[in-house]
């Protein structure tokens, strides 16, 4: 049972080389935090990741957020992923048809498949979604991630769609690593009398804090612990949770990575002793 495996057996298990590399990482860093960076000047956004990069084991970006963007941010996130080792999630949610997806992941200013080891999509076009992206992606040893569900107030990815989902990331085992959502996925879905218990979808969670139970725009927060242990997720995204309101404050901002980190591995580590 994947709930009981840990991240360096699973990597054994896993054939795309973005997951393989995301649970390496995670075993090898002891870490399953990844930061979420939402900040509109770059100058922030590449302090806040040289902060909290020694803690993740991802960092999750929206290039689109930055007001001040050109091409040497990416070159700079680049040395940090190096520096801190770290991968990298550009977290685009691409919802379009696969000739449109196809440019916008290899192209525009952004050129996003060339420096994000994984991206995401939103299920909801069909598998022509997932077939655009793999063409660019796969090649270039990329992971993708569907929205199966999300953490806001009222979303409408639940039921049958997140078993579409889930359904779709079976017919693109290459490309499609996992799934944003808020529990395992394994299984899902599955046709009945077939043993799905260990399909192995990587789970990487947002919605996740320790202070606040939400934000005034219907985001929801549960803590590592609900997370991890009862959901049997395997990555907490935090994004305010860690840089709060003041992007400045270095000092705060890696003592509250340090937390999250202790906390999500401390989780982890509960879970699979059983
Ligand atoms: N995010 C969510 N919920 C979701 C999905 C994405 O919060 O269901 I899909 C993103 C939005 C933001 C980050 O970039 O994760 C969470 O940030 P905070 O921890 O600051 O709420």
């Amino acid at each position: 049972n994947m709930h009981l495996k840990s991240y360096g057996e699973r990597a054994k298990q896993q054939t795309n080389p973005a997951a393989i590399q995301l649970l390496q990482t995670m075993e090898r860093k002891k870490t399953n935090l990844c930061v979420s960076v939402d900040t509109p000047k770059s100058e922030d956004f590449l302090a806040i990741i040289d902060a909290v990069g020694p803690y993740s084991c991802l960092i999750k970006t929206h290039v689109d957020i930055l007001e001040d963007f050109d091409y040497s941010v990416i070159e700079r996130l680049e040395e940090l992923s190096k520096k801190h080792d770290f991968l990298i999630f550009e977290d685009r949610k691409f919802a379009d048809i696969g000739n449109t997806v196809t440019l916008q992941y290899a192209g525009g200013v952004h050129k996003i498949a060339k420096w994000s080891h994984i991206t995401n999509a939103h299920p909801v076009p069909g598998p022509s979604v997932v077939q655009g992206l793999a063409s660019v992606g796969l090649p270039l040893r990329r992971g993708l991630l569907l929205l199966a569900e999300m953490s806001t107030k009222g979303t409408l990815a639940n039921g049958a769609y997140t078993e579409a989902a889930v359904q779709m990331a079976r017919q693109n085992r290459d490309f499609v690593i996992g799934f944003i959502a808020q529990r395992r996925m394994d299984g899902v879905g599955a046709p009945p009398g077939v043993d799905s218990d260990d399909e192995d979808f990587l789970i990487i969670t947002p919605g996740v804090g320790l202070e606040q139970k939400g934000d005034k725009m219907g985001q929801q927060y549960r803590t590592p612990q609900q997370v991890i242990v009862e959901s049997g997720c395997d990555v907490i995204i935090v994004g305010r949770g860690i840089y709060g309101d003041n992007p400045k404050a270095v000092d705060l901002i890696t003592s509250r990575a340090e937390r999250y980190m202790k906390e999500g591995w401390s989780a982890y580590l509960d879970r699979i002793s059983g």
